[in-house]
Protein backbone atom coordinates (compact mmCIF):
# COMPACT_ATOMS: atom_id res chain seq x y z
CA UNK A 1 0.00 0.00 0.00
CA UNK A 2 1.46 3.36 -1.01
CA UNK A 3 1.00 5.60 2.22
CA UNK A 4 2.50 8.79 0.47
CA UNK A 5 5.72 9.19 2.57
CA UNK A 6 7.86 11.89 2.34
CA UNK A 7 11.20 11.66 0.47
CA UNK A 8 12.54 11.98 4.03
CA UNK A 9 10.52 9.35 5.30
CA UNK A 10 11.03 6.80 2.43
CA UNK A 11 14.84 7.65 3.34
CA UNK A 12 14.86 6.95 6.97
CA UNK A 13 12.53 3.93 6.08
CA UNK A 14 15.03 2.51 3.57
CA UNK A 15 18.23 3.60 5.67
CA UNK A 16 16.51 1.29 8.33
CA UNK A 17 15.64 -1.42 6.37
CA UNK A 18 19.07 -2.16 4.98
CA UNK A 19 20.97 -1.99 8.11
CA UNK A 20 18.31 -4.23 10.04
CA UNK A 21 18.57 -6.70 6.81
CA UNK A 22 21.96 -6.41 6.13
CA UNK A 23 23.49 -5.74 10.34
CA UNK A 24 20.73 -6.90 12.19
CA UNK A 25 19.23 -10.11 10.66
CA UNK A 26 21.92 -12.26 10.34
CA UNK A 27 22.86 -11.37 14.03
CA UNK A 28 19.67 -11.86 15.66
CA UNK A 29 19.66 -15.42 16.42
CA UNK A 30 22.48 -15.12 18.39
CA UNK A 31 22.06 -12.19 20.50
CA UNK A 32 18.68 -14.34 21.19
CA UNK A 33 20.45 -17.19 22.47
CA UNK A 34 23.14 -15.32 24.39
CA UNK A 35 20.54 -12.76 25.92
CA UNK A 36 23.79 -10.19 25.41
CA UNK A 37 22.76 -6.54 24.89
CA UNK A 38 23.89 -5.60 21.06
CA UNK A 39 26.23 -2.85 21.68
CA UNK A 40 27.72 -3.66 18.66
CA UNK A 41 24.33 -2.55 16.71
CA UNK A 42 23.66 0.23 18.73
CA UNK A 43 27.35 1.62 18.02
CA UNK A 44 26.42 1.45 14.14
CA UNK A 45 22.97 2.68 14.37
CA UNK A 46 24.70 5.74 16.55
CA UNK A 47 27.13 5.94 13.70
CA UNK A 48 24.44 6.17 10.58
CA UNK A 49 22.53 8.87 13.19
CA UNK A 50 19.60 6.73 14.19
CA UNK A 51 19.66 8.75 17.86
CA UNK A 52 18.61 11.84 16.05
CA UNK A 53 15.80 10.59 13.99
CA UNK A 54 13.31 11.72 16.60
CA UNK A 55 14.82 14.57 18.77
CA UNK A 56 14.17 18.12 17.38
CA UNK A 57 16.68 19.96 15.18
CA UNK A 58 18.01 22.42 18.14
CA UNK A 59 19.12 19.59 20.22
CA UNK A 60 21.34 18.19 17.36
CA UNK A 61 17.87 16.08 16.29
CA UNK A 62 16.28 15.45 12.60
CA UNK A 63 12.73 15.96 13.91
CA UNK A 64 11.58 12.97 12.04
CA UNK A 65 8.34 12.44 14.34
CA UNK A 66 6.49 9.82 15.37
CA UNK A 67 5.96 8.71 11.84
CA UNK A 68 9.95 8.61 11.57
CA UNK A 69 10.02 6.66 15.14
CA UNK A 70 7.40 4.12 13.47
CA UNK A 71 9.24 3.94 10.18
CA UNK A 72 12.45 2.69 12.34
CA UNK A 73 11.10 0.45 14.74
CA UNK A 74 9.19 -1.46 12.37
CA UNK A 75 12.08 -2.10 10.41
CA UNK A 76 14.09 -3.05 13.00
CA UNK A 77 11.51 -5.02 14.39
CA UNK A 78 11.35 -6.69 10.83
CA UNK A 79 14.53 -8.47 11.67
CA UNK A 80 15.03 -8.25 15.70
CA UNK A 81 12.04 -7.47 18.24
CA UNK A 82 14.51 -7.31 20.65
CA UNK A 83 16.98 -5.08 19.00
CA UNK A 84 14.24 -2.55 18.10
CA UNK A 85 13.07 -2.73 21.93
CA UNK A 86 16.47 -1.77 22.50
CA UNK A 87 16.32 1.61 20.37
CA UNK A 88 12.61 2.18 20.67
CA UNK A 89 13.17 2.20 24.86
CA UNK A 90 15.50 4.59 24.84
CA UNK A 91 13.37 6.87 22.75
CA UNK A 92 10.69 5.69 25.41
CA UNK A 93 13.24 7.04 28.25
CA UNK A 94 13.42 11.22 26.43
CA UNK A 95 9.55 11.13 26.40
CA UNK A 96 8.87 12.81 29.86
CA UNK A 97 12.12 15.15 28.93
CA UNK A 98 9.93 16.36 26.23
CA UNK A 99 7.38 16.40 27.14
CA UNK A 100 7.67 18.72 30.39
CA UNK A 101 11.64 18.87 30.72
CA UNK A 102 13.25 22.44 31.23
CA UNK A 103 15.56 24.11 28.51
CA UNK A 104 18.41 23.22 30.93
CA UNK A 105 17.67 19.58 31.14
CA UNK A 106 17.10 18.95 27.21
CA UNK A 107 20.59 20.93 26.65
CA UNK A 108 22.19 19.18 28.92
CA UNK A 109 21.04 15.41 28.19
CA UNK A 110 19.72 15.96 24.22
CA UNK A 111 22.82 16.19 22.63
CA UNK A 112 25.00 13.25 23.65
CA UNK A 113 21.83 10.87 23.09
CA UNK A 114 21.76 12.67 19.64
CA UNK A 115 25.29 11.32 18.97
CA UNK A 116 24.37 8.08 20.52
CA UNK A 117 26.60 8.57 22.84
CA UNK A 118 24.02 7.64 25.72
CA UNK A 119 20.99 5.66 25.95
CA UNK A 120 17.72 6.65 27.97
CA UNK A 121 15.11 4.41 30.07
CA UNK A 122 11.75 4.80 31.46
CA UNK A 123 10.99 3.67 34.94
CA UNK A 124 7.68 3.53 36.40
CA UNK A 125 6.81 -0.41 36.74
CA UNK A 126 6.89 -1.42 40.29
CA UNK A 127 6.33 -4.76 41.93
CA UNK A 128 3.02 -3.88 43.24
CA UNK A 129 2.26 -1.24 40.37
CA UNK A 130 1.89 -3.00 36.94
CA UNK A 131 -1.40 -2.03 35.20
CA UNK A 132 -1.92 -0.22 38.09
CA UNK A 133 0.40 2.46 37.79
CA UNK A 134 -0.89 4.60 40.41
CA UNK A 135 -0.10 2.13 43.07
CA UNK A 136 3.63 3.34 42.80
CA UNK A 137 5.77 2.83 46.23
CA UNK A 138 9.15 4.32 45.28
CA UNK A 139 9.68 7.82 47.07
CA UNK A 140 11.21 10.98 46.51
CA UNK A 141 11.92 13.06 49.52
CA UNK A 142 12.49 16.60 49.96
CA UNK A 143 15.56 17.32 51.55
CA UNK A 144 16.99 21.11 51.23
CA UNK A 145 18.25 21.22 47.23
CA UNK A 146 17.58 17.57 46.89
CA UNK A 147 15.69 15.26 46.34
CA UNK A 148 15.99 11.39 48.24
CA UNK A 149 14.88 8.19 46.42
CA UNK A 150 13.97 5.33 47.73
CA UNK A 151 12.06 1.79 46.68
CA UNK A 152 12.48 -0.38 43.60
CA UNK A 153 11.32 -0.11 40.30
CA UNK A 154 11.32 -3.90 37.91
CA UNK A 155 10.98 -4.85 34.39
CA UNK A 156 12.90 -1.60 33.26
CA UNK A 157 13.75 -2.12 29.75
CA UNK A 158 17.33 -0.53 28.62
CA UNK A 159 17.19 -1.17 32.73
CA UNK A 160 22.09 -1.15 33.59
CA UNK A 161 22.53 -0.10 30.19
CA UNK A 162 21.36 3.56 30.00
CA UNK A 163 22.81 6.01 31.21
CA UNK A 164 19.96 7.77 32.26
CA UNK A 165 16.64 7.23 33.40
CA UNK A 166 13.21 8.89 33.65
CA UNK A 167 12.07 7.73 36.84
CA UNK A 168 8.28 8.33 38.47
CA UNK A 169 8.55 8.90 42.29
CA UNK A 170 6.02 9.98 45.04
CA UNK A 171 7.01 13.34 46.44
CA UNK A 172 3.46 13.16 48.22
CA UNK A 173 2.33 10.06 49.31
CA UNK A 174 -0.93 10.35 51.09
CA UNK A 175 -2.02 11.87 47.43
CA UNK A 176 -0.92 8.81 46.22
CA UNK A 177 -1.14 8.72 42.12
CA UNK A 178 -1.36 12.62 42.23
CA UNK A 179 1.45 12.82 44.55
CA UNK A 180 3.43 11.61 41.64
CA UNK A 181 6.75 13.42 40.28
CA UNK A 182 9.35 12.54 37.35
CA UNK A 183 12.93 12.74 37.77
CA UNK A 184 15.96 12.42 35.77
CA UNK A 185 18.53 10.15 37.65
CA UNK A 186 21.86 9.25 36.31
CA UNK A 187 23.46 6.01 36.22
CA UNK A 188 26.57 6.17 39.29
CA UNK A 189 24.75 8.03 41.36
CA UNK A 190 25.59 6.98 45.06
CA UNK A 191 22.34 4.47 46.30
CA UNK A 192 21.14 3.76 42.43
CA UNK A 193 22.37 0.17 41.99
CA UNK A 194 20.53 -2.66 39.50
CA UNK A 195 19.00 -5.53 40.37
CA UNK A 196 18.69 -9.13 38.88
CA UNK A 197 18.63 -9.05 35.25
CA UNK A 198 15.63 -11.01 33.70
CA UNK A 199 15.75 -14.15 31.75
CA UNK A 200 12.78 -13.35 29.34
CA UNK A 201 10.62 -15.55 26.55
CA UNK A 202 11.35 -13.04 23.61
CA UNK A 203 13.07 -9.75 22.96
CA UNK A 204 15.73 -11.24 24.41
CA UNK A 205 18.16 -8.96 22.86
CA UNK A 206 17.05 -6.56 25.14
CA UNK A 207 18.01 -6.35 28.68
CA UNK A 208 15.40 -5.91 31.50
CA UNK A 209 16.43 -4.94 34.98
CA UNK A 210 15.24 -3.92 38.26
CA UNK A 211 16.43 0.01 39.47
CA UNK A 212 17.00 0.00 43.16
CA UNK A 213 17.09 3.34 44.92
CA UNK A 214 19.03 3.17 48.66
CA UNK A 215 19.09 6.91 49.48
CA UNK A 216 19.59 8.28 46.11
CA UNK A 217 19.93 11.77 46.72
CA UNK A 218 19.60 14.02 43.13
CA UNK A 219 19.83 18.01 43.09
CA UNK A 220 16.55 19.47 43.00
CA UNK A 221 17.16 20.44 39.08
CA UNK A 222 16.36 16.46 38.21
CA UNK A 223 12.75 17.36 38.44
CA UNK A 224 11.23 17.09 35.39
CA UNK A 225 8.34 19.63 35.47
CA UNK A 226 6.20 20.04 38.59
CA UNK A 227 5.46 18.19 41.66
CA UNK A 228 2.42 16.16 41.39
CA UNK A 229 2.45 16.22 37.68
CA UNK A 230 4.48 12.55 37.31
CA UNK A 231 1.35 10.56 36.85
CA UNK A 232 0.04 12.76 34.04
CA UNK A 233 3.39 13.17 32.40
CA UNK A 234 3.84 9.17 32.82
CA UNK A 235 0.40 9.01 30.80
CA UNK A 236 1.41 10.88 28.56
CA UNK A 237 4.31 9.08 27.55
CA UNK A 238 2.60 5.76 27.01
CA UNK A 239 0.08 7.61 24.60
CA UNK A 240 3.41 9.05 22.67
CA UNK A 241 5.53 5.83 22.90
CA UNK A 242 2.16 3.11 21.86
CA UNK A 243 2.16 3.52 18.30
CA UNK A 244 5.72 2.35 18.39
CA UNK A 245 5.02 -0.87 20.42
CA UNK A 246 2.38 -0.84 17.44
CA UNK A 247 5.27 -0.26 15.09
CA UNK A 248 7.11 -3.14 16.47
CA UNK A 249 4.21 -5.82 16.49
CA UNK A 250 4.02 -5.23 12.96
CA UNK A 251 7.43 -5.44 12.01
CA UNK A 252 7.92 -8.52 13.86
CA UNK A 253 4.35 -9.30 11.77
CA UNK A 254 5.75 -8.89 8.55
CA UNK A 255 9.25 -10.46 9.56
CA UNK A 256 7.09 -13.55 10.51
CA UNK A 257 5.09 -13.21 7.09
CA UNK A 258 8.04 -12.84 4.85
CA UNK A 259 9.97 -16.30 6.12
CA UNK A 260 6.70 -18.06 6.00
CA UNK A 261 5.65 -16.70 2.40
CA UNK A 262 9.70 -17.82 1.21
CA UNK A 263 9.28 -21.31 3.12
CA UNK A 264 6.06 -21.94 1.31
CA UNK A 265 7.45 -21.10 -1.84
CA UNK A 266 10.52 -23.22 -1.22
CA UNK A 267 9.09 -26.75 0.20
CA UNK A 268 7.75 -29.24 -1.68
CA UNK A 269 4.92 -31.45 -0.13
CA UNK A 270 2.37 -33.79 -2.06
CA UNK A 271 5.10 -33.22 -5.27
CA UNK A 272 4.04 -29.32 -5.42
CA UNK A 273 5.66 -26.49 -3.17
CA UNK A 274 2.65 -26.02 -0.31
CA UNK A 275 1.93 -22.32 -1.56
CA UNK A 276 0.10 -23.81 -4.34
CA UNK A 277 -2.09 -24.88 -1.48
CA UNK A 278 -5.19 -23.13 -1.25
CA UNK A 279 -4.98 -24.10 2.64
CA UNK A 280 -1.44 -21.74 2.64
CA UNK A 281 -2.79 -19.27 0.53
CA UNK A 282 -5.53 -18.61 2.42
CA UNK A 283 -3.11 -18.21 5.48
CA UNK A 284 -0.79 -16.24 4.16
CA UNK A 285 -3.76 -13.82 2.66
CA UNK A 286 -5.17 -13.42 6.26
CA UNK A 287 -1.56 -12.38 7.55
CA UNK A 288 -0.86 -10.13 5.02
CA UNK A 289 -4.02 -8.26 5.40
CA UNK A 290 -4.08 -7.76 8.76
CA UNK A 291 -0.61 -6.20 8.99
CA UNK A 292 -1.39 -3.86 6.41
CA UNK A 293 -4.91 -2.86 8.51
CA UNK A 294 -2.34 -2.26 11.32
CA UNK A 295 0.61 -0.54 9.55
CA UNK A 296 -2.71 1.67 8.38
CA UNK A 297 -3.95 1.95 11.95
CA UNK A 298 -0.27 2.58 13.21
CA UNK A 299 0.58 5.39 10.53
CA UNK A 300 -2.38 7.18 11.26
CA UNK A 301 -2.15 7.65 14.53
CA UNK A 302 2.14 8.67 14.03
CA UNK A 303 0.47 11.22 11.56
CA UNK A 304 -2.03 12.25 14.20
CA UNK A 305 0.57 12.96 16.84
CA UNK A 306 3.06 14.89 14.26
CA UNK A 307 -0.03 16.90 13.05
CA UNK A 308 -0.44 18.42 16.77
CA UNK A 309 -3.13 16.61 17.91
CA UNK A 310 -3.36 17.79 21.42
CA UNK A 311 -5.13 14.03 22.84
CA UNK A 312 -4.67 10.74 20.98
CA UNK A 313 -5.02 8.38 24.20
CA UNK A 314 -7.83 6.61 22.14
CA UNK A 315 -6.37 6.27 19.34
CA UNK A 316 -2.90 4.79 20.65
CA UNK A 317 -4.05 2.57 22.41
CA UNK A 318 -6.27 1.05 19.37
CA UNK A 319 -3.09 1.16 17.35
CA UNK A 320 -1.21 -0.44 20.04
CA UNK A 321 -4.39 -3.13 20.48
CA UNK A 322 -4.82 -4.10 17.39
CA UNK A 323 -1.23 -4.40 16.11
CA UNK A 324 -0.13 -6.77 18.85
CA UNK A 325 -3.22 -8.80 18.49
CA UNK A 326 -1.89 -9.08 14.90
CA UNK A 327 1.43 -10.34 15.27
CA UNK A 328 0.70 -12.45 18.00
CA UNK A 329 -2.03 -14.15 15.34
CA UNK A 330 0.69 -13.95 12.35
CA UNK A 331 3.22 -15.19 14.36
CA UNK A 332 1.06 -18.44 15.05
CA UNK A 333 0.50 -18.80 11.64
CA UNK A 334 4.01 -18.48 10.45
CA UNK A 335 4.83 -21.51 12.58
CA UNK A 336 2.17 -23.73 11.48
CA UNK A 337 2.96 -22.59 8.13
CA UNK A 338 6.18 -24.03 8.58
CA UNK A 339 4.97 -27.27 10.59
CA UNK A 340 7.51 -28.98 12.45
CA UNK A 341 10.60 -26.79 11.17
CA UNK A 342 8.83 -23.51 12.55
CA UNK A 343 8.98 -25.11 15.89
CA UNK A 344 12.79 -25.71 15.52
CA UNK A 345 14.85 -22.76 16.92
CA UNK A 346 17.13 -23.25 14.18
CA UNK A 347 14.58 -21.52 11.37
CA UNK A 348 13.87 -18.20 12.57
CA UNK A 349 9.94 -17.93 13.14
CA UNK A 350 9.42 -19.16 16.06
CA UNK A 351 11.25 -16.12 17.35
CA UNK A 352 8.94 -13.90 15.71
CA UNK A 353 6.33 -15.49 18.23
CA UNK A 354 8.62 -15.24 21.34
CA UNK A 355 8.77 -11.85 20.57
CA UNK A 356 5.29 -11.01 19.33
CA UNK A 357 3.91 -12.07 22.77
CA UNK A 358 5.57 -8.99 24.94
CA UNK A 359 4.06 -6.38 22.48
CA UNK A 360 0.35 -7.67 23.98
CA UNK A 361 1.73 -7.09 27.55
CA UNK A 362 4.45 -4.15 27.75
CA UNK A 363 3.40 -0.64 27.77
CA UNK A 364 0.12 -1.50 29.67
CA UNK A 365 -1.14 -4.71 28.64
CA UNK A 366 -4.05 -5.10 25.89
CA UNK A 367 -6.66 -5.42 28.73
CA UNK A 368 -5.57 -1.63 30.22
CA UNK A 369 -5.72 -0.56 26.44
CA UNK A 370 -9.56 -1.78 26.00
CA UNK A 371 -10.16 -0.14 29.03
CA UNK A 372 -8.44 3.54 27.87
CA UNK A 373 -10.44 3.12 24.79
CA UNK A 374 -13.35 2.03 26.77
CA UNK A 375 -13.71 4.98 28.91
CA UNK A 376 -12.74 7.53 26.04
CA UNK A 377 -15.55 6.45 24.07
CA UNK A 378 -18.17 6.78 27.23
CA UNK A 379 -16.72 9.90 28.12
CA UNK A 380 -16.90 11.52 24.73
CA UNK A 381 -20.53 10.13 24.35
CA UNK A 382 -21.61 12.29 28.02
CA UNK A 383 -19.75 14.99 26.14
CA UNK A 384 -22.04 15.15 23.08
CA UNK A 385 -25.39 15.22 25.07
N1 LIG B 1 -3.21 11.93 29.59
C1 LIG B 1 -3.35 12.88 30.53
N2 LIG B 1 -3.87 12.62 31.75
C2 LIG B 1 -4.29 11.36 31.99
C3 LIG B 1 -4.19 10.34 31.05
C4 LIG B 1 -3.63 10.65 29.79
N3 LIG B 1 -3.52 9.75 28.85
N4 LIG B 1 -4.70 9.20 31.57
C5 LIG B 1 -5.09 9.49 32.82
N5 LIG B 1 -4.85 10.80 33.07
C6 LIG B 1 -5.14 11.54 34.29
C7 LIG B 1 -6.63 11.51 34.62
O1 LIG B 1 -7.31 12.56 33.98
C8 LIG B 1 -6.62 11.67 36.12
O2 LIG B 1 -6.42 13.03 36.46
P1 LIG B 1 -7.07 13.66 37.76
O3 LIG B 1 -6.44 12.94 38.91
O4 LIG B 1 -6.72 15.09 37.69
O5 LIG B 1 -8.55 13.40 37.65
C9 LIG B 1 -5.37 10.90 36.54
O6 LIG B 1 -4.53 10.86 35.39
C10 LIG B 1 -5.69 9.50 37.00
O7 LIG B 1 -6.37 8.84 35.93
P2 LIG B 1 -7.24 7.52 36.14
O8 LIG B 1 -8.20 7.75 37.27
O9 LIG B 1 -7.81 7.09 34.83
O10 LIG B 1 -6.10 6.54 36.64
P3 LIG B 1 -6.18 5.03 37.08
O11 LIG B 1 -5.39 4.90 38.31
O12 LIG B 1 -7.58 4.52 37.05
O13 LIG B 1 -5.32 4.27 35.94
C11 LIG B 1 -4.72 3.45 33.81
C12 LIG B 1 -5.40 4.54 34.63
C13 LIG B 1 -5.16 2.04 34.18
C14 LIG B 1 -5.12 3.72 32.38
C15 LIG B 1 -3.21 3.58 33.99
O14 LIG B 1 -2.84 3.25 35.28
C16 LIG B 1 -2.40 2.79 32.98
O15 LIG B 1 -2.21 3.20 31.85
N6 LIG B 1 -1.92 1.61 33.40
C17 LIG B 1 -1.00 0.84 32.60
C18 LIG B 1 0.37 1.30 32.90
C19 LIG B 1 1.33 0.89 31.84
O16 LIG B 1 1.12 1.08 30.66
N7 LIG B 1 2.42 0.34 32.30
C20 LIG B 1 3.45 -0.07 31.43
C21 LIG B 1 4.73 0.22 32.05
S1 LIG B 1 5.54 1.55 31.45
S2 LIG B 1 6.56 0.76 30.00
Amino acid sequence: MDYFLTEEQEMIRDLARQVAQEKIKPVAAEYDKSGEFPWEIMKQLAEMDFFRFYLDEAYGGMNAGAMGLALVTEELSRACGGIAASYASSMLGIMPLQIAGTEEQKKKYFPGFAEGKTLAAFALTEPEAGSDAGNIKTTAKKDGNSYVLNGVKHFITNGGVAQFYTVIALTNPKKGSRGASAFVVEKGTPGFSFGKKEDKLGIRASSTTELIFEDCRIPEENLIGKEGMGFIIAMRTLDRSRPGVAAQAVGIAQGALDHALEYSRQRIQFGQSISSFQAIQFKLADMATQIEAARALTYSVARMIDGGASDYAKEAAMAKLFASDVAMAVTVEAVQILGGFGYMREYPVEKYMRDAKITQIYEGTNEIQRSVIGKHLIKEAASKK
